[in-house]
C-alpha cells in the first residue's frame, strides 16, 4: 500500500469507522474472566486491506487499493439479510424493501430509493465480493497479521485460531 497514515485515517473515517475506545465492546468469551474486543467483520477487512491482502480485494481488480472500501461498503449493504454473504436470498429482501422504500435499500446512499438502487444492488452482486468474516480472519492468521493476535501475546498460533472459534460460538 502506498498510502499514509493520513489517508489510512482519512480513508477510515470516511468509512464511517473510528478507533476510538469506545467502540471496543469487551467480551467475556470464555467464561474466565479473559476480556476480548468484539469481533468485528468492518475491522478485520481494514486490516486486511492496509495489508493488501487478496480477500481484501472486493472488486476483484486484481489490486488491493481505495476502490475496494467502496467496494465493500456497498456488497456490505447490499447484503440485506445480514447473512454475512451475498446470495439469492438478498434478492427478495431487497425487492420488499425497495417497494416499501426502506432507507435500507438506499444502495447508492443518494438519500432516496429509486430505480438506481437496484442497479447498484446488481452491481454489488455481480461485481462486488463480500469477504466472510472467516475468511477475512483466515488470511491475516496465515500472514501472521497483528489484528490475528487475539490473546495479544505478541504471537500469532492456534490459542488464537481458539479464540476466534470460541467468539463466533459466542456471538451466534
Ligand atoms: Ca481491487
Ligand atoms: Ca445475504
Ligand atoms: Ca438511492
Ligand atoms: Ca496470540
Amino acid at each position: 500500500m502506498k498510502l499514509g497514515r493520513t489517508s489510512m485515517f482519512a480513508l477510515t473515517l470516511a468509512a464511517g469507522l473510528s478507533a476510538s475506545a469506545t467502540d471496543i465492546v469487551p467480551s467475556d468469551y470464555d467464561g474466565h474472566g479473559t476480556i476480548l474486543p468484539e469481533l468485528s467483520t468492518d475491522k478485520l477487512f481494514l486490516a486486511a486491506w492496509a495489508a493488501g491482502l487478496a480477500v481484501a480485494d472486493t472488486d476483484r481488480s486484481g489490486l488491493v487499493d481505495g476502490f475496494d472500501i467502496e467496494a465493500y461498503y456497498k456488497a456490505a449493504a447490499a447484503d440485506m439479510n445480514r447473512d454475512g454473504s451475498l446470495g439469492s436470498a438478498d434478492i427478495g429482501e431487497m425487492f420488499a424493501r425497495w417497494v416499501d422504500a426502506d432507507p435500507i435499500a438506499d444502495l447508492n446512499f443518494d438519500g432516496g430509493v429509486d430505480g438506481a438502487d437496484i442497479e447498484a444492488f446488481f452491481t454489488a452482486m455481480e461485481s462486488y465480493d463480500l469477504p466472510s468474516q472467516d475468511a477475512l480472519f483466515d488470511a491475516l492468521w496465515q500472514t501472521g497479521n497483528a489484528e490475528a493476535d487475539l490473546n495479544g501475546d505478541g504471537v500469532i498460533d492456534r490459542a488464537d485460531r481458539a479464540i476466534f472459534e470460541g467468539s463466533k460460538k459466542t456471538s451466534g
